[in-house]
């Protein structure tokens, strides 16, 4: 796409139309993301770090970041740098952001679950933390130590012991990552970072990188149990191919904002939302669901008038004009919840008179976003909630980064002899009809 193609935000009426799943669901709009052409490339690449480690990092990262690597870990003393350098007025928003996160995901941690059977028989779910987690922290169109936070304070709270940031190296800042990520970091006393981006640094997380010989220890990396972050369509697709060997969080691919609307919401407003999110990536989506043909002409009109004076312009018109944006016009706000439902936003925004009771009736969406003062950009940094949220539809099945990304339930089985006894017959009973008599056996045992 060029930035010529934005004309307008393409119309799609669904007055009338069908509103089951099926339907919808063939008519809403997404962006072509083409995963199969990446993977055969991401495929070498994690060959590569496997088979040479770090070699293939430094010669990864003279390719793509064009910048000359003698190590990926960022010394101490750049960090310190990093965060007495900072600018205080960033440094008090990433404070808020950072008090705003922890108090939430500190609410999350769930408790231990027990049942008692009476006579002796228990079950406990204990709730452990992973060992080690990799963080990804994007650098490409922009640079996002709010990343950082959203996904560093849920680890923390989860209480995982082991944290490794990877961000990609820049070659403006003598490559390493973004003074702002370093010094995010540094806040959260996340004391490990690598300068590394893309597929090779997901590689690197989940294989790890092993020294040999006489090489520098200082080289290694131990391999994590979870990679976590958003990242382009080459990390979205390594970290496919991972899973299985690591644990990977919901897919994070380009940003995706859907607004429901009626008659009595303010167009300016929704106009600079769209805008907002737009400015990430020329493949961000923009939709706006609404039962006011008026509305959504005020909205179009809106969007041209700030269009013309927003600082990335170019990428805003490529992604609004894109067919993975639309005005979706609706014949009332139960066919728009509908809509939204099937559609499964990233974001999600409801400017309806009756906001909150709407937003109650949402059965798929990374976040929701309620009434006229709850901008999906609150959320990106500073509302207490997580930026890391499941796109292209995946909120259909997956949540956003929280407490739960980096725990794992252990279910705690506690029998004494008569406990048992009371059980003995079933388990027997059963066992059988599945002719798998040794099982019964081991039951019986005891009581012989
Ligand atoms: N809206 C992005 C997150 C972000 N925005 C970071 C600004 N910085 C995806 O949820
Ligand atoms: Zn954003």
């Amino acid at each position: 796409a060029s930035p010529q193609t934005f004309s307008a935000l393409q119309d799609l009426d669904l007055r009338g139309a069908a509103l089951d799943h099926a339907s919808l669901k063939a008519v809403l709009p997404r962006p072509e993301l083409n995963f199969a052409t990446a993977a055969e490339a991401v495929e070498g690449i994690i060959a590569r770090v496997r088979a040479e480690g770090f070699a293939a990092l430094s010669e990864l990262a003279e390719r793509f970041d064009g910048v000359t690597q003698t190590h990926t870990r960022v010394p101490a003393e750049a960090m310190e740098r990093a965060l007495a350098d900072l600018d205080p007025q960033v440094r008090a928003g990433l404070e808020e952001s950072i008090a705003r996160a922890r108090a939430f995901a500190a609410a999350q941690v769930p408790e231990d679950t027990r049942i008692d059977y009476g006579t002796g028989a228990t079950v406990t779910q204990r709730w452990v933390p992973v060992r080690r987690v990799g963080l990804y922290v994007p650098g490409g169109l922009a640079v996002y130590p709010s990343s950082v936070i959203m996904n560093a304070v849920p680890a923390l709270a989860a209480g995982v012991g082991s944290l490794a940031i990877a961000s990609p190296p820049q070659k403006e800042f003598g490559g390493l990552p973004h003074p702002t990520i370093l010094a995010a970091a540094q806040l959260l006393g996340v004391e490990e970072v690598h300068a590394m981006g893309g597929a090779q640094a997901i590689a690197a997380f989940a294989y790890g990188v092993p020294v040999t010989g006489d090489m520098d220890p200082q080289l290694a990396i131990e391999p994590v149990d979870v990679v976590s972050g958003p990242g382009n369509l080459f990390v979205a697709t390594a970290k496919r191919l991972v899973k299985g060997v690591v644990g990977i969080d919901a897919e994070a691919g380009p940003t995706e904002i859907a607004i429901l609307a009626d008659a009595t919401a303010n167009p300016e407003f929704i106009a600079a939302d769209m805008i907002s999110q737009a400015e990430h990536d020329p493949n961000a989506a923009a939709v706006l669901i609404t039962d006011s043909p008026e509305l959504a002409e005020a909205v179009r009109s809106a969007l041209e008038g700030q269009c013309s004076t927003t600082k990335h312009s170019e990428r805003v018109r490529i992604a609004l004009g894109g067919k993975q944006s639309a005005t979706i016009l609706v014949d009332d706000m139960a066919a728009g919840i509908a809509v939204c439902n099937v559609y499964a936003a990233e974001h999600l925004e409801i400017h309806t008179a009756n906001a909150a009771a709407d937003a109650a009736l949402v059965t798929a969406a990374g976040a929701v976003f309620v009434g006229a003062h709850s901008p999906v950009s609150l959320g990106d940094y500073c509302a207490g909630s997580n930026h890391v949220l499941p796109t292209s539809g995946t909120a259909a099945f997956a949540s956003g980064l929280n407490v739960n990304t980096f725990l794992k339930a252990i279910q705690v089985i506690d029998y004494d002899r008569a406990a048992l006894s009371v059980v003995a017959p079933h388990v027997v009973a059963l066992a059988n009809a599945e002719d798998l008599p040794a099982h019964g056996d081991a039951v019986a045992i005891r009581f012989a």
